[in-house]
Parts: structure tokens; sequence; C-alpha cells
């Protein structure tokens, strides 16, 4: 059968989703043909995560010269139907996460449209959290809940050989008589060594440039193991451990050592990386013993400079050992926030603040690159837990702090939670976005929370005698943009050049006089004598 996946994205260039790239040649093996239709290049009104990312100092500024990362002025309908007309596919699986179910319920109404014959297919978190919504929209014809690995392909073979769909576990459809039938769900997959290898080739080569330390790099998107021991509030791994149940078998998979080692050194020479991005939510939630081999084949075999995310609970000697030997090049670690009631009872993360600095000292000292991620926003935040959450990334030192806003996704405890206490209406559309904050807070406004976002690695960075400064940089008036442009003009010189350690120059004092100097000039000299001390 000609099939055509429907990637959803809608702010992030640079990665290829590991769904499809698996999915893809699995499909290919059962003898169908496979395209792509990929939304990331044509504008749907939202903010590329990149240009957010350096506009608010995450990182550096990149060099794109000879990159054209610009979206297409062209629209979802006009590039559809030339890829609908071109491609002529028999059966369309769209892969949305939930912040996409627009963008794809667009795509599915211009399918059926163009052939009513065409079968609909949703796959991943949309479908798997909010079933009832996602089908509810007649141009879908299925959803799979969870994974789809298997589902798919005896789907497939359902439409192919007159098969009944009731029988294909994971499957979700409208019922005749109305009402949404869910089939049962089959255990976890557990065999990652039985996958085909990752297969980039339907995607735009855009995909493989990702920006590190301000140059491109061509990168490549894998993960080693799947699943997550933890069960924070605000992400999926809880509502799916839910949704499966307790005998669905080990959620936490691994490949074996081999197995992966392989695959790696096959995208490492097909498409010539310099850049493994691992996307395991903890790369080092594994035993020692395997880590160790991992470390010791990786070296030796791959030896691509990597990126990976890691929880502090996690991370000791020994495995910042590994890490090392492996050429780890940047590690990312949640801090999340700074307020220990927040941290621990409304988001349920277990890592202490003493974990989370350790954690970071042990990495900085290893020469590893570090950032933390930082969740702002979240229900119960005030002003006072902002600057608690800033000065545990002051005590923990991440080279280069990363900050976004909270997102209530639906099925998550505390994404409820927000919507059931009205700091979310359920029935809006708005989505994630990079720049701005979707939950209605009585405990901080809007605005100041954006304006402290903007300027959360400043509070990070920069030396205490500057918060005033940055405070009052926050209010959205002349000087405000004056000392803002020139705060970050600082930064770009004393952290960003200097690999996310404040080290200044001998111009310094003058700038942060001209600064109070800016603020109020008869208080100068106050603040000058301020900043000697
Ligand atoms: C890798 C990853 C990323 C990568 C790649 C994202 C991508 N588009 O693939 C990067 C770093 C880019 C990323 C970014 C973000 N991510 Co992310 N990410 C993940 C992570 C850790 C793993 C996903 C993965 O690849 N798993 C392995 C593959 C094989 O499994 P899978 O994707 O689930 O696919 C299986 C099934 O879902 C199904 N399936 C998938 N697609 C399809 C399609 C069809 C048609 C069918 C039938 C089946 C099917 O079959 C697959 C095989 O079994 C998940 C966490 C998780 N536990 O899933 C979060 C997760 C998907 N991310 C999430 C979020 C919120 C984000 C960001 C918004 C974060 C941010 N603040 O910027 C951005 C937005 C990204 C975007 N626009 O795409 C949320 C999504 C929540 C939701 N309800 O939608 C998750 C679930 C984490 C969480 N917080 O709960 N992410
Ligand atoms: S540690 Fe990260 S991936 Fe694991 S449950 Fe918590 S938020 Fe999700």
């Amino acid at each position: 059968m000609r099939i055509l996946f429907v990637w959803t994205n809608k702010d992030q260039m640079g990665y290829k989703p590991l769904a499809i790239a698996l999915l893809a040649p699995i499909l290919r093996a059962h003898g169908h043909e496979v395209a792509l239709f990929d939304t990331t290049f044509i504008d749907t009104g939202h903010v590329d995560d990149t240009e957010d990312g350096m506009r608010v100092r995450i990182f550096k500024k990149m060099d794109w010269e000879g990159h054209d990362r610009r979206k297409k002025k062209t629209t979802i309908q006009i590039d559809l139907l030339a890829k609908l007309i071109e491609f002529r596919p028999e059966v369309v699986l769209v892969s949305a996460l939930s912040d996409e179910i627009q963008i794809g319920f667009e795509v599915s109404r211009v399918v059926k449209w163009w052939d009513s014959s065409i079968q609909i297919i949703w796959g991943n978190k949309a479908v798997t959290t909010e079933p009832g919504r996602i089908l509810e929209n007649r141009n879908i014809d299925f959803g799979c809940i969870g994974e789809g690995i298997e589902a798919v392909p005896e789907l497939l073979w359902c439409f192919q050989d007159g098969g009944d769909p009731e029988d294909v576990q994971n499957m979700a459809f409208r019922r005749d008589g109305g009402g949404i039938q869910i089939n049962p769900l089959r255990p976890y997959f557990q065999d990652l060594d039985s996958l085909p290898y990752l297969d980039w080739s339907l995607f735009d080569r855009r995909h493989l440039i990702k920006p590190f330390d301000g140059k491109p790099r061509v990168g490549g998107d894998s993960m080693i193991g799947w699943g997550c021991p933890n069960v924070c509030t605000y992400c999926i791994n809880e509502p799916t451990r839910e949704l499966y149940g307790n005998h669905a078998g080990k959620y936490m998979r691994r490949y074996s050592v081999d197995r992966i080692i392989k695959e790696l050194k096959h995208l490492r020479d097909t498409w010539g990386l310099n850049l493994i991005i691992f996307h395991d939510e903890d790369f080092t939630a594994k035993p020692d013993t395997y880590l160790a081999a991992l470390a010791e084949a990786y070296s030796r075999e791959v030896n691509v400079p990597f990126a990976a995310m890691v929880n502090a609970k996690h991370i000791n000697e020994k495995t910042v050992e590994y890490l090392k030997r492996m050429n780890c090049l940047s590690v990312s670690m949640g801090i999340e926030t700074g307020n220990t009631f927040l941290r621990k009872s409304v988001l349920k993360r277990t890592e202490t603040k003493e974990e989370i600095i350790n954690a970071f000292t042990l990495l900085n000292e290893a020469g590893i690159r570090t950032s933390s991620f930082n969740m702002l926003g979240i229900p119960h935040e005030t002003r006072k837990t902002l600057e608690e959450t800033a000065e545990l990334n002051r005590l923990a030192q991440p080279r280069f702090p990363n900050s976004v806003y909270f997102y209530p996704y639906k099925g998550t405890k505390l994404g409820d939670f927000a919507i059931q206490q009205g700091m979310f209406d359920p029935n809006s559309t708005a989505v994630y976005e990079q720049d701005r904050p979707t939950l209605t807070l009585s405990t901080i406004s809007t605005e100041e929370l954006v304006a402290f976002r903007d300027r959360f690695v400043l509070y990070v960075k920069m030396p205490k005698r500057y918060q005033k400064i940055i405070r009052r940089s926050e209010r959205n008036d002349n000087l405000g943009i004056i000392l803002t442009r020139k705060l970050f003009s600082i930064y770009d010189d004393y952290v960003l050049e200097h690999n996310g350690i404040w080290n200044p120059d001998e111009r310094e004092e003058d700038r942060i006089r001209e600064l109070c100097g800016l603020i109020t000039p008869e208080t100068t000299k106050k603040w000058n004598d301020e900043v000697k001390k």
C-alpha cells in the first residue's frame, strides 16, 4: 500500500522523530511504499524553538550562513494537495503530539476532502491521551493508543486482507452505533534489538543540522532505552503507566550494547554525524554493568560527541566517568523549580537540592557542558518561587540555564489540576508556545512571568549586584528597553563568549556604572560604592 506519514511539527527544526524513523522501515519491510509530509517548514504561526532560545540567550547566536531556515510562504493546504497528487496515498498516518492537534485536524480535513476513501490513522500522544476528542472528528478513522510498532502493520493487513480492526490491539475507532471503541492494549514492546535501524531518508536534510555552541553540526537523534522510572505529575510517563496497568511487562527497556553500537556506527557512517542527541529520558538510569560496557564500546567503536538528558539522582563519580569516556559534550538536567514544596509535592520530583547541586558540580568539574531545564509558571508559582528557582540555578551553576513555561497536558495530574482550578480553559485550543505562558495564575501576572523568563539567564549568571538593575529592566518603558539591551550585551560578552562562565574584563566597572547612572543619576554614587564591595 502507499502510506503517507504526516509529521505535524509546529516549532522544532533539527530533529527526526523516532516514531516515524522506526515505523517507516517497519512498513517498508512489510512491502508498503512510504512518503512523508512534514509541516515544519510551513509557517503555522508558532515561534521556532531555536530562534526563541537565541532570543532569551539559552544558547549562543548561530551563524546560519548557508543554511536556509526560513519558513516557506505557503500553506498546509497547498503543499499537502501537491503531495497527495504526487504520491496518491491509500493510507495517511498522522503522528501528532497534543500541541499539534489543530494542525493534524487541518491535515485530516484536506486529505478527506481530496479523497474520502483514504484511511486516516492517528498515533502518538494526542490520540493516546485524548482518544475521544480525536475520534469525534469524523475525518479521522482510527487512533493508535500507545505503542504502534506492531499495531500499525496489523491494521494495514486488515485493510489489505479484509481483517477486522476489532481484533487489532491498541486500535480505537468510532462504533457504527455511536461511541468510541478502544481495543485492549498489548503489553509494552520489549525486543528493541529486533527493530530496524532508524531511517532518516524521508526527512528534509535541514533536520540533520543542529546548532551547537553557535556552529552547525550534523546531528542524529537516538534513544538507547525507553521509559523513565519516575512519575512526575506533569509528564506523560505516569498516565502511560496507568493506561497500560500493572501487567504490561517491563516499562524500562533498552537495546543490548552490541545492537545499539552497530546501529550508531551505521548512522554515523551513512549521515556523517558529528553529534548525536540521545533522547533517553534519563540516559544514566541504567545498571552499572550496562553503562560500563556501553562506555567502553561506544568510545572504541562510535566515538561521536553526544548530548544527553540525565536526572541528578543518577549522577555520581562513576556515571560522570562513563559519560566522559564516551565523549559526552553536553548534559541537560532538570532543576524545574527551586522551591522545595513545588518540586517535591506539586511536581513530585524526587531529587533534593543537594543532589542537584552535587550533580552539576561533578559534571562541571569533568568539563562536560551543562544546561538546566526549568519550568516557570507552574500552579502556585509566585515571584518568590521564581527567585528561588534562579537562586538554585546560581548555586548549581549550569553553564546554560534553560527555561520554558509550564503547559497543562491533559491526562497528567498537574495538567488536570490546573484545568479544574480554572487556570486554563479546557475548551481552549491554546497550545504550548515557546515565548508565552498559557496558564493564567492568580499568584503572578502573565506580564511579570514573561519579564522574568526573558531575563532568567541574567538573574542566574550575572553577579548579585546586577539584580536590582535586572529587576528595573523588567518594566516595559524606554529605560527598561535600554537596560535590557545593555544587560544582554554584557551577558553576551562575559557569559556566552566564555562557555557559560561569568568572565568580565576591565570594562565591566564602566559598564555597570553606566547602567546605574541610567537608572537614577543621583544614586550613581551609592551604586558605585556597592559595586566596589
Ligand atoms: C524524544 C522527545 C522529544 C524530542 C523529539 C520530539 C519528537 N517530535 O519526536 C524533542 C527534543 C525535539 C522533543 C521536544 C519537545 N517535546 Co518531547 N519528548 C520526547 C520523548 C522523551 C520521547 C519520544 C520518543 O521518541 N519515544 C520513542 C518513540 C519510538 O515512541 P513514541 O514517540 O511514543 O512513538 C510510539 C507511539 O507513540 C506510536 N506512534 C507515534 N507516532 C505515531 C503515528 C502513527 C500514525 C501511529 C499509528 C502510531 C504512532 O508508535 C510509536 C512506536 O511505538 C517524549 C517522552 C515519552 N515518554 O514519550 C517527550 C514528549 C513527547 N515531549 C513532550 C513535549 C511537551 C515536548 C516539547 C513541547 C518540550 C518543550 N517544552 O519544548 C517539545 C515539542 C516538540 C515537537 N514540537 O515535536 C511531551 C508531549 C506531551 C503531549 N501530551 O503531547 C512528552 C510526552 C514528554 C512529556 N512532558 O510528557 N521531545
Ligand atoms: S523524570 Fe522527566 S521523564 Fe521522568 S517522569 Fe519526571 S519529567 Fe517525566
